[in-house]
């Protein structure tokens, strides 16, 4: 509906600057590596591919903390380059498949894709629910921000001025959260956001859970859809090499189930895989958790539909 034709946009998005763990930069050609984007055209897709491997050159020769935010121009020249890349193949009516890194790469992911679908909202799937601000974040550390930016939240700081407030709260839902600092829970309490614990998966399960989701923030189920996937919201046990995991996560199936359900919608627009990092456990769980990090991507683009 929203979308031109059967193109895929994947954007690499190596970018480790939001945290401190090196290694998830390596996550978008490990993913491609596997096959991310034959899979796609196997099933049908156009397939482009922007590797965006020259991310290091704009990293700043000094970049001292700003506001308690850790690497703030490198963050901030990264995460602006790649948002007017997808903006412009959304624009294009491409549905924009965004390869983490780390997850302060959603303030270019969303910035860019609600510039193509300025009335999209934003299905976010996490332990964490990013939405710190410079004055209350504890570890200074950007991937655990991106939401405080993108709703207007915080404002003022002098790296990220470019970063418009384009996410309306009431079009912003959580599901998997399980390690939530003190300012996020009274912030989302207090603006009444839609945040499912994994005490609501287990309560109503993960179809009603999404269909909540989509009630609140997508009521006619007429608007358009962006997904944002860290994979530390599936369990450690299927999803274990990523810099934060917490136990007690998201199945493979609820995992999977949300990305199809959304799928089935067929108002999904954008979605990224994010917090993949290569470097960290076994090869096992590196393998594990790119093949899932595949599947998840491939069930957002239709494949498990019948
Ligand atoms: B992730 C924490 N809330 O702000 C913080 O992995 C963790 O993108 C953030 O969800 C985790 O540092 C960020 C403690
Ligand atoms: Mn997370
Ligand atoms: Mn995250
Ligand atoms: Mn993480």
């Amino acid at each position: 509906k929203f979308l031109s034709g059967k193109q895929v946009a994947v954007i690499g998005a190596p970018f480790n600057g939001g945290q401190p763990q090196a290694g998830v930069e390596q996550g978008p050609l490990r993913l491609v590596e596997f096959g991310l984007a034959n899979q796609l055209e196997e099933m049908g897709y156009n397939v482009s591919y922007e590797p965006n491997d020259d991310l290091d050159s704009l990293k700043p020769a000094e970049d001292p903390v700003v506001q308690n935010l850790k690497n703030p121009k490198f963050v901030s020249r990264v995460t602006q380059k790649l948002a007017g890349q997808i903006e412009q193949h959304a624009k294009q009516g491409e549905f924009v498949l965004t390869l983490g890194g780390d997850h302060s790469v959603a303030l270019a992911t969303v910035s860019g894709v609600f510039a193509a679908h300025p009335n999209a909202c934003l299905l976010w799937i996490d332990a964490h629910a990013d939405i710190n601000t410079p004055e209350a974040t504890e570890s200074g550390n950007v991937h655990g921000c991106p939401l405080s930016f993108l709703t207007g939240l915080s404002q003022g700081h002098p790296e990220f001025a470019w970063v418009k407030p384009i996410l309306d709260l009431g079009r912003l839902a959580y599901i998997g959260l399980r390690d939530i600092d003190n300012f996020e829970k009274k912030t989302l309490r207090e603006h009444n956001i839609m945040a499912l614990s994994m005490h609501h998966v287990d309560k109503w399960g993960i179809g009603k859970c999404v269909e909540m989701c989509l009630d609140r923030i997508n009521p006619n189920r007429d608007l358009p859809i962006h997904l944002s996937f860290d994979v530390d919201a599936l369990d450690p046990t299927v999803a274990p090499s990523t810099g934060t995991p917490v136990r007690g996560g998201l199945t493979f199936r609820e995992g999977h189930y949300i990305c199809e359900a959304l799928a089935e919608t067929g108002l999904l627009v954008a979605a990224d895989i994010m917090e993949v990092n290569p470097s960290l456990e076994s090869d096992e769980a590196v393998f594990k958790t790119v093949q899932v990090g595949c599947s998840l991507a491939r069930c957002c683009l239709g494949e498990s539909l019948l």
